[in-house]
């Protein structure tokens, strides 16, 4: 018994020492020391011996069953560890290479605008506020000036809502004016405020007229506000915009909701002034209108005109990029061509 113990032992080791791979070592573990393995069966047949021989045989028995299963483990361990390396080694990732490029996004030319715009006039110590753009006639026209069946509302073509029924009041605002009331209806003066958004109008697209485009409204309310406070804001803001070398220049204008009503106007980018197709040969491209605010207008929202004045403008927020960069046709904005706006 213990000769063939000893034969087994010697066996067993030597194909363990062979065995590269853990589903051989499975195979190897069933040979031996499964339950119906070589070692499992002589520990059983023990039984047959006599009692003298008996107990050595045992003892030998279980040494050589300790030694397979610790061998067994150890093994096991090794090809695990084998196997892990072998799968770091394929998967292997070179953390030096380079890795993909991520395409950056841009603003658009006309955030960046709105933002130099808003930047400026913050630093003058206007406040930002922002209102709908589906807006009831009342604050679009009424409130500024321009009741029902009033010339000046030709000004501005308008996009009606509610149009099957014939209804009337509601409209997508035409300029970003209608915010002047709305503000005005909420708090007392001082107002130092700027309130950008997008406005709709309800006519032909050519190089400098878009049918949805943004607005730039500023009002400022106080007591002893006057027309040189308007001249001297929106001259410096010209100035930092566009540097000293551009030219700037108010004239008259109408518009209903202000008295005296002006236009701001600047050089021509591309003509230097001499009169082009894109500023209809005047030499001007103008940006804004502007004025003080009508008595009518503050009445309507129960300032008292005789305590409060106060100067609004709103202009093209397009049209400066238009001047800054060169632009000669304001339909590029919207156009979604990569190949323009990658440009910016
Ligand atoms: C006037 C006086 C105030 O106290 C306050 C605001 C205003 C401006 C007035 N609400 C208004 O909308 N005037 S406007 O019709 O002349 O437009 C103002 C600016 O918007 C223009 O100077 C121009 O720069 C731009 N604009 C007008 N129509 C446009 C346009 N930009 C692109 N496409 C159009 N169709």
């Amino acid at each position: 018994m213990l000769t063939e113990l000893e034969e087994l032992r010697t066996k067993a080791l030597a194909e363990l020492s062979r065995i590269d791979n853990l589903s051989e070592l499975e195979k190897w573990r069933v040979r031996y020391l499964g339950r119906k393995g070589a070692l499992t069966s002589v520990l059983r047949g023990l039984g047959s011996l006599p009692i003298e021989d008996r107990r050595s045989a045992g003892a030998t028995a279980n040494d050589i069953k300790a030694l397979l299963e610790a061998e067994l483990q150890r093994k096991e361990q090794g090809l695990r560890e084998k196997e892990l390396v072998a799968v770091l080694e394929q998967t292997r990732i070179d953390v030096s290479l380079p890795g993909y490029p991520v395409p950056l996004g841009r603003l658009h030319p006309t955030t960046r605008t709105l933002r130099e715009i808003c930047d400026i006039f913050v630093s003058m110590g206007f406040q930002i506020v922002e209102g709908p753009e589906v807006e009831w006639d009342y604050y679009n026209f009424e409130a500024l000036n321009i009741p029902k069946d009033h010339p000046a509302r030709d000004m501005w073509a308008t996009f009606w809502l509610d149009t099957e029924s014939g209804d009337r009041s509601r409209l997508l605002r035409t300029h970003t004016s209608p915010m002047q009331i709305r503000l005005m209806e909420t708090v007392r003066p001082p107002i130092r405020a700027l309130m950008p958004g997008r406005v709709y109008r309800y006519e032909a697209t050519d190089a400098t007229h878009e049918s949805m485009f943004y607005q730039v409204e500023g009002l400022a309310v106080d007591q002893g506000i006057t027309m040189s406070d308007l001249k001297g804001t929106l001259f410096e803001f010209a100035r930092r915009l566009f540097g000293e070398g551009r030219k700037a220049r108010f004239r008259c204008d109408y518009f209903p909701f202000v008295e005296p009503g002006v236009e701001m106007a600047i050089d021509c980018f591309i003509c230097q002034g001499a009169g082009c197709r894109l500023c209809g040969n005047t030499g001007w491209i103008e940006i804004l209108g502007a004025g003080m605010v009508h008595p009518e207008v503050l009445r309507r929202v129960n300032y008292d005109p005789d305590i409060y004045t106060g100067f609004a403008f709103g202009m093209g927020v397009e049209r400066i990029p238009m001047l800054r960069y060169g632009i000669d046709d304001i339909r590029l904005f919207y156009g979604n061509d990569l190949r323009f706006l990658k440009q910016f």
